[in-house]
């Protein structure tokens, strides 16, 4: 197999044996870039995973050696992504988290890989994260942005509830609001989140949109 399918293969069966080896050579050999390592061959990889998965073909406990894989990859790939060299300073801050009651992290990992090489302060919390905990941490690290990550449905109204506990609690203007995750919807969010919410709200499809509405939401 050409390495680009063999890594897609790993992160499907879960093999991490000879992973270094095989993102070595996509690198060195084949002059892949490191991003697009991730984006053209590990998350199609993935892709398949979540199929497999919810046709019930694939058990929670391989997913979770995909998942594992697919972390040590980006591990292995985040030095060799591109930064923005010499940038004094930074362009502004996120507060980042997975909201409470979902444990998916990869994306929101992959967020803070984009933002931090790109200029941004980066403060993950990590998962399961209630609205109060992402509130505390904002407000200590008096934060530009709050970024909300969540791939379950069920996640999708956990935002949505975040974002009424801004609006009650006053701080709806406080902070533009970023979210991202596999179930939602650009029309869920620009329209009927943004249609209730008092603040700013913004929808981000992958990482690099996330990085491409960071600037005019740091305001
Ligand atoms: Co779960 N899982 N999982 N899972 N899992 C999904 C999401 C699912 C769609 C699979 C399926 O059924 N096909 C399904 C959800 C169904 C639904 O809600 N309708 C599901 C389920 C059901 C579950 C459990 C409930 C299973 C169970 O226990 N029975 C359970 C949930 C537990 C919980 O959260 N309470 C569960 C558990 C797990 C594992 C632990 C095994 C593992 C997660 C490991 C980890 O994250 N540490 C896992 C995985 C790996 C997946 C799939 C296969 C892959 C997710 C992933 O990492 N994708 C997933 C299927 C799928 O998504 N197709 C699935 C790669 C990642 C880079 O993409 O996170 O979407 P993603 O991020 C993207 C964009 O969305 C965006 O940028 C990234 C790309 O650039 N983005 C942002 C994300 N966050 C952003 C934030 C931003 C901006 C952009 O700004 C703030």
């Amino acid at each position: 197999l050409p390495v680009g399918e063999r890594l897609q293969r790993r992160i499907i069966d879960g093999e991490l044996k000879g992973l270094e080896d095989d993102l070595d050579q996509a690198r060195l050999v084949e002059g892949m870039k490191a991003l697009d390592i991730v984006n053209d061959q590990l998350l199609e990889g993935m892709k398949v995973v979540g199929e497999l998965f919810g046709k019930g073909e694939m058990q929670l406990p391989f997913v979770l050696q995909s998942a594992e894989v697919m972390k040590k990859a980006v591990a292995l790939l985040e030095p060799h992504m591109e930064k923005i060299e010499g940038s004094s300073g930074s362009k502004g801050s996120i507060v980042l988290a997975t909201v409470r009651g979902d444990v998916h992290d990869i994306g929101k990992n992959l967020v803070d890989i984009i933002l931090t090489n790109n200029g941004y302060t980066v403060h993950n919390i990590g998962i399961k994260q209630p609205i109060s905990a992402i509130i505390e941490a904002a407000e200590q690290h008096d934060a530009d942005v709050i970024g909300m990550s969540g791939l379950l449905v069920k996640s999708t109204v956990v935002m949505k509830e975040n974002l009424e506990e801004l609006s009650s609690r006053g701080l709806a203007k406080r902070w533009p609001v970023l979210l991202g995750g596999a179930a939602l919807t650009r029309t869920y969010v620009e329209d009927d989140l943004a249609g209730m919410f008092d603040g700013e709200v913004r929808y981000a499809r992958d990482a690099f949109e996330g990085l491409r509405l960071m600037e005019p939401l740091v305001r």
